[in-house]
C-alpha cells in the first residue's frame, strides 16, 4: 500500500517521549504505525523538529471571530456583563451573510492551524438570513463553513444547532436571535442536508444550543439522530443568571437537570459547565462527558472559574475551545486554564500527574484526549489508527532552544509570546510550511476586504 515515511528527531506519543522516531503514514492520511529509535531512511520526509499530536478546538462560532475585540468599550449605566455582550454580538450579525462568514471562518481557521489547532468543533447556529427567512439551501451557511475547512485543511466536526427558545420552559426567542431559531422539523431538514459534508471527510454531531433554547422535547427529538459515535454538544451552567433560571423553571440546577433527563455519556460535551457544585462534578466526571473549557472566552465574559481540581480529582476529562475567538492558539487556552487554578488555589503545577509530571505537557496531553473524544476523532495522539495531526515544533525558537521532551511543552505552553509551530500536516496533509499557509495570502485578503466592507 501506498504511504508516507515520516522522520522525527523526537516525538511525543502515547506512552512518552522518544528519539528517532519513525511515522507511517497510509494512503488516508491515518497512522499505519510508529517506530522509535529508527534512523530515517532514504526517501523518508524528515520533519525539521519535535513532533507532537495537533490539538483539537472543541468549541468554535466562527462568525465571532471578526468581533473579537469590538465587545470591550463599557456601556453607560448598567454594568458591562455576558448578556451585553450578548446584545452587542446580536447587533454584529446584522453585518453578516454568507460570503463574509465563508471569508471569516477561512481566516479563523488559518491562524487555528498556525498556532497548533488541527481540528475544530463548529458549534455552528447562525442559520438563517438577516429577516430570520430561511435561505433556500437551509444549510447555505453551514456549506461555507465546510468550505473553509476544506480550503484550509483543518479537521472540522460540524454541530449543527438546535435553538428554539429565548429562555428556559419555552419562552419565544428575541428578534436578536431570529437568525438561529428552527423547530424540530426544520432541524431535520438541516441535518438531512447536511449528510453528505461526510463524503467530504467532514463529522456531523449534534448541538442543542443550551436549556434556555431548547427543552426536554427538542432535546429528545434531536438525539435521535445520534448514534453510538456522535457527539453532542450543549452549552451548559455558564452563567450564574442561567443556574437560577434553571433552578426557579425546574429545581434542579443545569447540569444535575442534564444528567437527570438524559443519557449523558462520553458523546457528550458540556461546554463551559463553570458553575456546578461538588455533586454535580462526581456525577459528570463519572458520565463519561467532556467538559468543553474555554478559559480566555470564559474570562472574557466574566463567566467564573471551573472547579478544574475537583473534576479531575475524579478522573473527570476536558478539553479546550476558543469559542468566541478573543485568541486563536490552544497555547493561550491551557496557559489561562492552568494559571486560574494556580490563582484560585494558591499553588503550583495543578494539571501534571505523576505519570506527566511536565505541566505543559500534561495540559497538552488531556486537552488532545477530551477535545478529540468530543469531535468523535476516535484514537488520537501519535499512534496507530490515528489521523496523522502533527505539530512540528521550532526546536531552535528562543523560546524552545536547549529545551528536551517534556521540556519543551512546558516552555511552549507557559512561557513566551511567540509562536515556535513551524509546520503543521492534517491527515498527512503539510498544510503548514514553515510557519506559513499555501493559501495565506488570498485567504487574509479576502478578509480584510470584508472587514473594510463591513465597518465602511
Ligand atoms: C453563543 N457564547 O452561543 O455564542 C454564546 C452566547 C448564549 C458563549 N456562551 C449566547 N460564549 O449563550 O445565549
Ligand atoms: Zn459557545
Amino acid at each position: 500500500m501506498p504511504h508516507t515515511v515520516c522522520h522525527a528527531p523526537s516525538a511525543m506519543l502515547i506512552d512518552g517521549w522518544a528519539d528517532d522516531v519513525l511515522i507511517i503514514i497510509d494512503d488516508d492520511g491515518m497512522i499505519e504505525s510508529v517506530e522509535t529509535g529508527a534512523p530515517a531512511p532514504p526517501g523518508s520526509v524528515r520533519l525539521a523538529g519535535p513532533a507532537i499530536p495537533g490539538m483539537a478546538n472543541l468549541h468554535s462560532h466562527a462568525f465571532q471571530r471578526a468581533m473579537a475585540g469590538l465587545g470591550e468599550r463599557a456601556g453607560a449605566g448598567t454594568t458591562d456583563s455576558f448578556w451585553s455582550w450578548r446584545e452587542a454580538m446580536y447587533l454584529f450579525l446584522e453585518r453578516l451573510g454568507p460570503d463574509e462568514i465563508g471569508a471569516i471562518a477561512a481566516l479563523l481557521y488559518l491562524e487555528m492551524l498556525k498556532a497548533g489547532y488541527t481540528a475544530v468543533g463548529e458549534f455552528h447556529y447562525l442559520h438563517h438570513q438577516q429577516d430570520g427567512t430561511p435561505y433556500d439551501d437551509p444549510a447555505e451557511i453551514a456549506w461555507r463553513l465546510v468550505d473553509a475547512a476544506q480550503h484550509t485543511g483543518i479537521a472540522l466536526t460540524l454541530l449543527p444547532v438546535l435553538y428554539s427558545f429565548g429562555g428556559f420552559g419555552g419562552a419565544p426567542a428575541e428578534s436578536g436571535q431570529r437568525r438561529f431559531v428552527n423547530d424540530s422539523d426544520a432541524y431535520l431538514r438541516l441535518m438531512q442536508a447536511l449528510d453528505r459534508a461526510r463524503d467530504s471527510g467532514v463529522r456531523l454531531g449534534i448541538a442543542p444550543h443550551s436549556l434556555r433554547a431548547v427543552g426536554l422535547s427538542g432535546l429528545t427529538q434531536a438525539l435521535a439522530f445520534v448514534d453510538d459515535s456522535t457527539p453532542v454538544h450543549i452549552h451548559v451552567a455558564e452563567q450564574r443568571r442561567e443556574v437560577e433560571e434553571c433552578l426557579a423553571w425546574s429545581g434542579l440546577r443545569p447540569v444535575d437537570w442534564l444528567l437527570e433527563h438524559l443519557p449523558v455519556d462520553r458523546r457528550w460535551c458540556l461546554v463551559h459547565a463553570t458553575h456546578v457544585t461538588a455533586g454535580e462534578v462526581a456525577r459528570m466526571a463519572a458520565s463519561g462527558a467532556v467538559a468543553g473549557l474555554c478559559p480566555t472566552t470564559e474570562a472574557n465574559l466574566g463567566d467564573g472559574m471551573f472547579p478544574l481540581g475537583a473534576h479531575l480529582k475524579r478522573r473527570g476529562v476536558f478539553g479546550i475551545g476558543s469559542d468566541s475567538h478573543v485568541s486563536t492558539s490552544p497555547v493561550e487556552e491551557l496557559r489561562w486554564l492552568e494559571y486560574v487554578q494556580r490563582l484560585r488555589r494558591r499553588r503550583r503545577c495543578v494539571v501534571s500527574t505523576r505519570d506527566v509530571p511536565h505541566t505543559g505537557e500534561a495540559l497538552w496531553r488531556s486537552g488532545l484526549a477530551g477535545g478529540a473524544r468530543a469531535l468523535g476523532q476516535g484514537v488520537a495522539g501519535l499512534q496507530p489508527g490515528a489521523p496523522a495531526d502533527v505539530v512540528v515544533l521550532d526546536a531552535d525558537h528562543p523560546s524552545l532552544v536547549a529545551r528536551r521532551h517534556g521540556q519543551l511543552l512546558d516552555s511552549f505552553i507557559l512561557s513566551g509570546n511567540g509562536n515556535p509551530v513551524r509546520d503543521v500536516f492534517v491527515r498527512g496533509r503539510h498544510v503548514i510550511n514553515r510557519g506559513q499557509h499555501a493559501m495565506e495570502d488570498r485567504i487574509t485578503r479576502e478578509y480584510v476586504e470584508v472587514m473594510r466592507a463591513m465597518a465602511g
